[in-house]
Formats: structure tokens, sequence, C-alpha cells
């Protein structure tokens, strides 16, 4: 028989419904994606829960606003967070939405329990309530602002039920110290600690001003409170009141962003502890990603969509930079400047480089066949060596979740392979029998050094490593690869080389970050009409765009397509580069009517100063966009020359007055 394999239960937070998901929201899920895929390769029987939250004030008005119901909203948001999950490749075992029937029914029974052992009790609260985050803010006062997300706070009386929090001051420091890694990383464990020693109110769990809320049965019109409700779908997602049968409870992990680690690491518990039930094994908060300095949220306008990033560079991009650039817990800025310079020194010179290199060697020097390496020099065996230490060093990271430094160390060795090369020049040796024989040793060395560092770097890459996988002619699908069996020394001389693709091509930074930045405005601000074809255009170049744009012959438009495109004459104010973006202009313009920002992709062509009052034609009836930061409002119209697409302003021949309109 089989050994059964150790079971391993690990969650993302369930995520509001009243937004689509953003570079923070795709970060927990990848970094749970990446744990998932590394216990799997450890021989863990794994299921990671994501899902929506979806009860609440939030969901009532947004529902109110969208014209439907609040199940019909709610069915669609949930739809669109899954849809997004499967498409970048990191779908949940199990996707638990809070208003599933097996839910409902979870929440109801942990109610109950916790009743029956007379930790809820009936009474009348007056408070501070922040609608948008659904929670009392303890010790506001009326006309304060909620300290999480800012915005004015409620003054909300009603009859709840209450949760005897207060009684479990005690049990949770016994808790929190007889298992000390209960709560990590270390700096949120001594603010838990430090806040449950402060003392603890009791909490109000049921509502009666709310109505889109999981029932209290026979006491309507009491619904859950929202944390009541969403903390209880780790337990739905894996059997609720017959968790046993399935095995999974108590959770081994989850994962958290700081903004909730208090629900988890002390509401959670004492919920728990009072039904007398499992209590979780971890909680871990990592940090925010932050956009100039501040939390991303929609309401402020500065959130990074996923997808733009990965219909450019990849997912593995992505996943790959989310894990090296921040070191897991603390906070980090997002920048598409360190995004793309990663992806080129990293993946396309580094792992994508070292791999392509190797295959063509043994391509071209041993038929593609993996050659026998003879006789070591000491070079070698120091580089198997390094490579052999690096195992033990990623697995003991990836344990602890330092996915900054188990990357930098396959990095590291990466770097070494590149530098054994360099100096023991493989391409330079002729066909001699002893020097096809250190040709053969050096590119054996190599591929098996490369085999190793792709199953270490599957987990966080598992695109890019299963092709490289493929490409060293490796049968197992790395997916079920045991990382507990690797070691230097098991490649097979004569394997043959699979088929080799194409892994992480170079890109142009600013133009890879124009493209970016515009898809993302796109998927912000989808046109609401059928967009005029100007307003189609990829922005890649202010200027080029309209050129691009322009539709095939046999494609004819009406007069009536292009009446929609407003183009006037403008004049040119001001002008000047844009620093980190070598390609972009700022401009103000002169539109007759009022003077506008634009951005235009012809800085390698026109000294900003050439510019300054010549006239030009500007389409402005574009929705506004941002390229590399900078609103754009409207654009110039240029032609586009030659087959690099050199811009070339228009001009008029004759004198005309600033705003007239083209037809
Ligand atoms: O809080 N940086 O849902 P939510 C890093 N429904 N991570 C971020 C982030 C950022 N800028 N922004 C969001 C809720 N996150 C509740 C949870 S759980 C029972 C109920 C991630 O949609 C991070 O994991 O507001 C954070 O904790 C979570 O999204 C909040 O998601």
């Amino acid at each position: 028989m089989p050994e059964k394999k150790e079971k391993f239960y690990l969650t993302t937070p369930i995520y509001y419904t009243n937004g689509l998901p953003h570079i923070g929201h795709t970060y927990t899920t990848v970094v749970a994606d990446v744990i998932r895929r590394y216990k799997r390769m450890r021989g863990y029987d794994v299921v990671m829960t994501t899902g929506t939250d979806e009860h609440g004030v939030n969901v009532e008005r947004a529902a109110k606003k969208a014209g439907i119901p609040e199940s019909e909203f709610v069915a669609k948001m949930a739809d669109a967070w899954r849809a997004l999950w499967d498409e970048l490749g990191i779908p949940a075992d199990e996707f638990i939405r809070t208003t599933d029937l097996k839910h409902v029914r979870t929440v109801q029974w942990l109610f109950k329990l916790c009743k029956e052992n007379g930790y809820v009790y009936k009474g009348h609260y007056t408070g501070q309530y922040c609608i948008y985050d659904n929670a009392f803010v303890n010790d506001a006062k009326p006309g304060d602002n909620c300290p999480d997300c800012g915005r004015p706070l409620e003054t909300v009386t009603e009859e709840n039920y209450f949760f005897k929090l207060s009684s479990f001051q005690k049990p949770l420091l016994d808790f929190y110290k007889k298992n000390p890694g209960f709560i990590q990383p270390e700096t949120r464990r001594n603010e838990i600690i430090s806040f449950v020693e402060g003392g603890l109110k009791d909490l109000s769990i049921t509502r009666t001003t709310i109505r889109w809320g999981i029932p209290v049965p026979g006491e309507e019109p009491h619904v859950f409170y929202v944390w009541f409700d969403a903390l209880t779908a780790y337990l739905s997602a894996v059997g609720g009141p017959e968790y046993e049968k399935r095995g999974y409870w108590p959770a081994d992990l989850h994962l958290v962003g700081k903004d909730i680690i208090r629900f988890h690491a002390v509401y959670w518990p004492a919920f728990l502890m009072a039904a007398m039930l499992p209590i979780p094994k971890q909680v871990w908060a990592h940090g925010w990603f932050l956009m100039d300095a501040a939390k991303m949220s929609k309401s402020k306008g500065n959130v990074v969509l996923p997808r733009p990033i990965v219909n450019m560079l990849g997912m593995d991009a992505l996943r790959y930079f989310l894990l090296r650039d921040v070191v897991f817990g603390q906070d980090g800025n997002f920048s598409y400047d360190a995004l793309v310079t990663r992806y080129n020194s990293d993946l396309a010179n580094g792992l994508g480089n070292l791999a392509s290199r190797t295959a063509a060697l043994i391509e071209k020097n041993f038929a593609a066949k993996i050659p026998k390496p003879a006789a070591l020099k000491p070079q070698d065996e120091a580089l198997a060596r390094e490579t052999q230490a690096a195992i033990g060093e990623v697995l003991e990271n990836f344990d602890k979740l330092s996915f900054a430094r188990a990357l930098e160390t396959i990095w590291t060795v990466i770097a070494a392979a590149d530098k054994y090369l360099t100096s023991e020049q493989p391409w330079a040796l002729g066909n001699s029998e002893a020097e096809q024989s250190r040709k053969a040793t050096v590119l054996w060395t190599t591929a098996e050094l490369l085999r190793i560092v792709t199953a270490l770097s599957f987990p966080v890459l598992p695109d890019s490593a299963a092709k490289v996988w493929t490409l060293l002619g490796q049968s197992v699908a790395l997916g079920k690869f045991e990382l507990d069996g690797l070691r230097w020394g098991q490649l097979a001389p004569g394997t043959a080389l699979g088929k080799s693709q194409t892994l992480f091509p170079r890109v142009d930074k600013t133009e890879a970050i124009e493209r970016i930045e515009s898809m993302a405005n796109e998927e912000l601000n989808p046109p609401k009409a059928a967009p005029a074809p100007a307003a189609s255009a990829p922005a890649t170049t202010g200027a080029s765009a309209a050129a691009a744009a322009a539709p095939a012959v046999s494609d004819k438009i009406g007069i009536e397509d292009f009446a929609k495109v407003e183009m006037r004459v403008g004049q040119i104010k001001t002008a000047e580069r844009i620093v980190g973006a070598d390609k972009l202009l700022k401009l103000t313009v002169d539109i007759g009517t009022e003077i506008r920002q634009i951005c235009a992709g012809i800085a390698q062509y026109y000294e900003p100063e050439s510019l300054i009052g010549r006239k030009v034609a500007v389409v402005v009836n574009l929705a506004p966009r941002k390229l590399r930061g900078v609103e754009s409002n409207g654009m110039i119209v240029a032609a586009s020359v030659g087959p690099e697409g050199r811009p070339v302003l228009t001009g008029f021949h004759e004198e005309v007055e600033v705003g007239a309109r083209l037809k």
C-alpha cells in the first residue's frame, strides 16, 4: 500500500467582491500557489483555498448601484475572480463563496456551538463603524475617520449578539506562548500579544441593520457580522461540520496581509476555542505592496493590475518579481521599472540565456544528447559542491517562506554557471579526443546545474521551469518531481534533449512599460461606447498611435465613424523630457478652448525646444490615460515613417487658427 501522504491545508483571504483583483490580491494568491507547489514537491497532499467574501453593506450598495439583485451581483463578481485566477494559472483547489449553502450551514453551526458553550449573549451596541471595512472601530469618536481607509465612520446602535471575546484574553495569551510559531512574522506576533495584553472587549457578531447576510436561525432580522461569517469560510471549504471526514482541518497556514492579522490571530482562534474546535497552526501576515508610498486601492486610483503585466511579460515574470523583490513580511514599493529590469537581468539574461546557451552547445557538439563527463577538474567539482549546497539552502528558505533568499541562492548558482562557461569556453575547444572530453565534462556540468536550478525554481516559475525541464529531456512531470530526492549527479548521459521553446525574450524597458500602462488604462477605463479608431489604437507612443490604428483597406468605415474622432489644431506651449522614459515628451498644448497636457512618443526624434510654438493636429476626445505615470489627455497626430516607425509631426502650410477643427 502506498504510504499515506501528510496533509497540508493553506488559505488566502476570502476576498471582497466589491472590486476586482489587483496586484496586492495577486501577491497573496501567488504566494499561496508557490507554497502549494513547493509542498507538493516535498510529498504533501495539499489543498489551497481562496474565495469571495460576499456579504455586507458594501455589496448591498454596489448591487443597488448596478441595478441588480445582490445574489446576481456577487455571482458575477465571484465568476470574475475565479476566472482571473484560472487565467493566471493559480486556481484554488477549493473556491469558497460566503453565499454557498455549505458555508451558510457552517456559520450557523459554529454560532450554535459558541452559544451552547456560553460564549454568546444578546445586548445593545453603539459604535463607530466603517462600512467600507465592515468593522466597528474601537475607541473612535463620532465624526472620526476610519484609521485604515481614512473614510468617515458612521455611528451605529443596534441589538446584537455578542461574542465573549473578553473571556479569551488568558487562553489566547497561553496559546501564543505554547505555539510561538502561530503568528508570523515576529513583529506581528509582538503587536498581537500587546494588543491582547491590553484587554479584549466583547465583540458584536450579528447585525440587524444589514439585510444582505447569513440569517441567524430563528433570530431574524439578525444576520451574521461579516468577520464571523468570512473567517468561517476556511472551515466551510474543507467539510464544515464534517471537517474530520476530509481531514484537512486545522489549517496549516492562513496567509493574509497585515491589514487583517488581528481578525485572524485574535478573533478566529477565540471563535474556535469557544466552539472547542481545533485551531489553525499558523497565520502569516505579509506586508503591503505600495504604490507611491500608499497602499493600493481603487478609490485612490493607484492600483496595479496583473493582467497587463502578464500579457506583456508572462505570468512567471510577475511571480518571480513579486517574490524576489520584496522580503516576505515587509512592505515593498511596486515599480514597473524594477519589474522590467528584473525580467531582463534575471530571467532573459540569467536563466533564459543559460538554458538556450547550454542547449545550443550540446546540440552542436553532441548531436543534442547529454554528454558523458570525463575527468573532473577542481573548478567542475567546486561548481558541483556549490550547487549541491544550494539545494539544502533553497529548501530551508522555502520552508521559512523566505522566498527572496531562496531565489537569490538559485540565481547565485546561475551566475556561477555563467562565469564557469565564460572561463571554460567550451565553444573554443577543438575536436581532439582530450578537447572533446573536456567539452563533454563542461557541458554535462552546466546541464546538470541547469537541471537542479530548474527543479528548485519550479514552485515560482512553473511554466518556464517546465519548458527547461522538457528541453533537458526529463520525463517525470516537474510538478510530481520530489525535491527530497534531488542530488547532484543524477543527469543521465545520453538523454536526448527535448524541444527548445522561447523562454524570456528580452524587452525594451520603455516600450514594455508603455504597453503595460496602456493596457492597464484600457482595463481600468474601458471605453463606454464602441471606440473610435484612434482611441482604440495601441498606445505605444502618443504620436504614432494614429498611424498604427489605420484600419485595413478592406475595413472601410462610414463618415459617422470618422466623425467620432475630434481633431483640432493645437499649438505646443511647453515641451520637456520625462525622467525614466526615453521616448516620451510631456507637452502642454493649447487647443483653443483649453491647455492640455499630452505625452507623445517623439523624444528620440524631436528636441523639446524645437517644438515650442509649433502647430500640430491633436485628437482631443481620447479618454485620458497615464503613460509612465504621467497623465496624457489627447494625442498628437504624426505620420509613421520607415520600418522603425519614425514619427513625423503633421503641420500646416498656411496660417491656421488654434482650435480649428480638422475634417
Ligand atoms: O480583507 N499589498 O478582503 P480584501 C499586499 N474579505 N496585499 C494586499 C494588498 C496590497 N496592497 N491589497 C490587498 C478582506 N492585499 C476580507 C478578508 S478573510 C476571512 C476575509 C491582499 O479583498 C492581502 O492579502 O480587502 C490582504 O489581506 C487582502 O488582499 C485583503 O483582501
